[in-house]
């Protein structure tokens, strides 16, 4: 059985580098500054905090991918900047410690899943966002390399070797496609769409809250995931996944939705399960949509954030 840790490992990742946009590098001291270790401690958890990672920008002597093998922009520099945060959530999770992720745009969540899987090789994973984020530098017609950290976690998907600055990852523990669960999709390419179906990945994307509500939604999410037997789980979330009416500030918006209740109540319901030992919050951008908007977005996030803590309305 797993025991809920009682220490809260805030990890800065202001990556910017996996999207075309500046600004979510600002990410993780804009939650700080809003107030973060507040809302961690009055949840009664201690806070440690790391500070946020270096990440070293491209430059114009990067090997980059075989155009043979697809196109992954500025991978070099994605690669090894998040194999950092592999290595800092393994040693957390070690520790026991709850690692809190903050981007940083989406292609973290692939360092983040690394050094999970190196301690939880059988953790469930929860990934709340409008996009599946499985795209492989083959099917990308972007390029953008934040469509893409589930593709390299995935276990016959990727052949990490071939793509410059994620070589580290050709032989670190993957995922199985049963091991992964998707909230709120909206937004999913065509090659995705074949690798969901061929993978038979379980995905609960906007239709299924509509049908069914979040309540239930969350209900059959969690016990796919968690019904046979007790696993720990890392979310990721995408801030995209909220509506824009609620999350302006963030660079791929879809409108169609969770509402500022129902993004909450995604969070309250995995938190409730006592087993989530690890949460990115991702691609907050608080250069897009800047005063009011951004002011929106980040309050969003923190209050997600706290909703995964534990934070209950009684
Ligand atoms: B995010 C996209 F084409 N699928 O690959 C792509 F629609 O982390 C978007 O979820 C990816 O915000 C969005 O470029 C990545 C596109
Ligand atoms: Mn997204
Ligand atoms: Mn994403
Ligand atoms: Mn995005």
């Amino acid at each position: 059985h797993v025991v809920m840790p009682q220490t809260v490992s805030v990890i800065g990742v202001p990556m910017t580098y996996g999207q075309p946009l500046l600004g979510t590098n600002f990410g993780p001291d804009m939650l700080r500054n809003a107030g973060l270790h507040k809302v961690i401690t009055e949840l009664g958890w201690c806070a440690e905090e790391n500070g946020n990672l270096e990440i070293a920008p491209p430059t114009v002597n990067d090997p980059v991918i075989d155009p043979d093998f697809g196109n992954a922009k500025s991978s070099f520099a994605v690669g090894n900047s998040i194999k950092q945060l592999a290595d800092i959530y393994e040693q957390k999770a070690r520790e026991g410690k709850f690692n809190l992720v903050l981007g940083g745009d989406h292609t973290i969540g692939a360092g983040s899943l690394a050094g999970l899987l190196r301690v939880h090789p059988d953790a469930g994973i929860i990934w709340v966002d409008a996009h599946a984020d499985i795209n492989t530098p083959m099917t990308s017609e972007s390029g953008n390399m934040h469509g893409m950290p589930i593709s390299f976690l995935m276990e016959n998907l990727v052949d990490c070797s071939k793509v410059p600055g994620f070589e580290w990852l050709a032989d670190s523990p993957k995922l199985k496609p049963e091991q992964l669960v998707y909230i709120a999709l909206r937004d999913v390419d065509q090659g995705e769409k074949r690798i969901l179906r061929e993978l038979g990945i379980k995905a609960f994307c906007m239709q299924s809250v509509d049908r069914y509500g979040i309540g239930r939604t969350m209900e059959m999410a969690l016990d796919y995931l968690c019904a046979e037997k007790q696993r720990p789980i890392h979310m990721s979330y995408d801030i995209d996944a909220v509506d824009p009416v609620d999350a302006p500030s963030t660079g791929t918006r879809v409108r169609g939705g969770l509402t500022w209740r129902e993004a909450n109540y995604v969070a309250e319901a995995v938190a409730e399960t006592n087993l989530l030992v690890g949460l990115d919050m991702v691609e907050v951008n608080p250069s897009l949509a800047p005063g009011k908007g951004a002011d929106t977005t980040v309050d969003m996030a923190l209050l997600l954030i706290g909703s995964a803590l534990g934070r209950r309305i009684l």
